[in-house]
């Protein structure tokens, strides 16, 4: 802990951990699941590391009393997960068949998670789209027939979980679905102009349409729940962003410390700014001119005001340098350069896994309080952050356990955390770690790991926690304030 720090969080702070349905659940044919993105595109060989699918994954379908057992174990306060939507509505449009099964399953697993003073934060959407629907229309890229099946399948799962769950999450990150899937095809469904990779998309084009569908679509899901069920049920509602805190490669050149600013509204005011100012940011229009959708009174009227807490995920930070030049038609960045060293050669942090995560809490701090600025100090619900960590997969077992370089990441960042409360003013009231175990790290297969807890993939899908699930606890008692 920082020895001399007198931060503290609030009594009533939110914490616990975070997972994604297609990255823990497994179980992909059972009881009328249809399939989704995600299980099309691991099918395509070259796509996901290793040739690995989410077919069987944590199998947690199977082990939910495991997992609120690890929550328990770890003191967790809160878990938040992601609904497979095609459990759910397996075919997922708004005139196809509910999957009661599905359905139940949820509800027996947050009643469950209640009986162990677990409290649920639900995310509708984290990328696995039920695959019919990206056939029938092209998913994501079809704004009217996107928005009205997801406002459909929000109304089901709202109507159906009454007020079990407080805290509803529509989409999160849809900068990744909108980029990864539509610009570097990198993700599900993976179209790009890189026909090497994908016969089909347009990388100049999609990802902003697809970006606008999912904006429009988390206005119309909150809509809903604000008209027809917060006033029964008592619950919230928001979007989870995710973005990294940007610092200029030449401090001293003016180009950098502007293209900082430019990087962070490319990733998120993209999202945010709509939602809270009911506009995209200027700097994009300047640069994508036509090609970012406009408004119609209708569409931002339900995005504008949308969001009753800003969900925030969290990883890293990056060195911007700003380039010269007219912008490449497919930059989804903002024209700049993301990079891990300055122009002195100083890293950003240190090595992980992950070649674009390198540990810099002191950004995290810096972040919260750029958002809180920009936003006017919104309730803000960390819902992700974490580190995986270089060669953990490579780990005699005894070692691995011993994750203190996770341990040290979490030290820092819910330090910084408690200082942008403390002393920055910032409104932070949740965190969920990213993740309560290993898990399907998308194309990165299961290569990389980033749980407080190692899953044994080889042996039946056994957990085991490591030091950091036990010493998370911990720090949030020093830092949580006596009721
Ligand atoms: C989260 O995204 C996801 O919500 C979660 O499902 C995932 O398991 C977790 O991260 C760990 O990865 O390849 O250089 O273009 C984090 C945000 C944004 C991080 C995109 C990786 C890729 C940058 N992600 N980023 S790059």
């Amino acid at each position: 802990m920082g020895s001399a720090s007198t931060s503290t969080l609030p009594a009533d702070f939110l914490w616990g951990f975070a997972t994604a349905s297609y990255q823990i659940e497994g179980a992909v044919n059972e009881d009328g699941r249809g399939p989704s993105i995600w299980d099309t595109f691991c099918k395509i060989p070259g796509k996901i590391a290793g040739g690995a699918t989410g077919d069987v994954a944590c199998d947690s379908y199977h082990r939910t009393h495991e997992d609120i057992a690890l929550l328990k174990e770890c003191g967790a306060k809160a878990y938040r997960f992601s609904l497979s939507w095609s459990r759910i509505i397996p075919l997922g449009g708004r005139n196809d068949p509910i999957n009661e099964k599905g359905l139940q399953h949820y509800i027996k697993f947050v009643d469950d998670l209640h009986a162990a003073g677990i409290t649920p934060l639900i995310t509708l959407f984290h990328w696995d789209l039920p695959d019919e629907l990206d056939k029938r229309y092209g998913g994501l890229l079809n704004k009217e027939e996107f928005v009205a099946d997801f406002a459909h399948y929000a109304r089901v799962v709202f109507e159906a979980f009454g007020s079990r769950v407080k805290h509803w999450i529509t989409f999160n990150e849809p900068w990744c679905s909108s980029v990864l899937g539509y610009n570097v095809g990198q993700f599900a469904p993976g179209r790009t102009s890189d026909r090497a990779k994908s016969p089909v998309g347009d990388s100049s084009r999609e990802c902003w349409i697809v970006g606008h569908s999912l904006l429009v679509a988390h206005g119309a899901a909150v809509k809903i729940y604000r008209d027809e069920f917060k006033a029964r049920d008592g619950g919230e509602i928001g979007i989870t962003l995710n973005g990294d805190w940007a610092d200029p490669w030449d401090p001293e050149n003016p180009a950098d410390v502007e293209a900082c600013d430019r990087k962070i509204e490319f990733a998120i005011s993209w999202f945010a700014d709509p939602i809270y100012h009911g506009k995209y940011p200027d700097s994009m229009v300047k640069q994508l001119g036509d090609r970012l959708p406009k408004w119609t009174p209708e569409d931002i009227a339900l995005v504008h005001g949308s969001n009753d807490f800003y969900g925030m995920n969290h990883y890293c930070a990056n060195f911007i340098k700003a380039k010269s030049g007219e912008p490449d038609p497919n930059d989804t960045a903002g024209n700049l350069e993301i990079l891990l060293q300055n122009k002195k050669g100083e890293w950003v942090g240190p090595e992980t896994q992950s070649a674009w995560l390198r540990p810099c809490a002191i950004g995290f701090r810096k972040l919260l309080k750029w958002l809180s600025e920009r936003y006017n100090y919104p309730k803000i619900y960390v819902t992700e952050n974490g580190t995986s960590l270089k060669g953990e997969n490579d780990l005699p077992l005894e070692q691995l356990l011993q994750d203190e370089f996770r341990t040290q990441y979490f030290r820092d960042y819910i330090g910084a955390m408690a200082d942008a409360y403390t002393l920055d003013g910032v409104n932070v009231r949740a965190y969920m770690g990213w993740s309560l175990m290993d898990n399907f790290e998308w194309a990165e297969g299961y290569e990389t790991r980033f749980g407080v807890t190692f899953v044994d993939y080889e042996n039946g899908q056994k957990r085991i926690p490591k030091q950091s699930a036990k010493e998370i606890g911990k720090i949030f008692d020093q830092y949580i304030e006596k009721a």
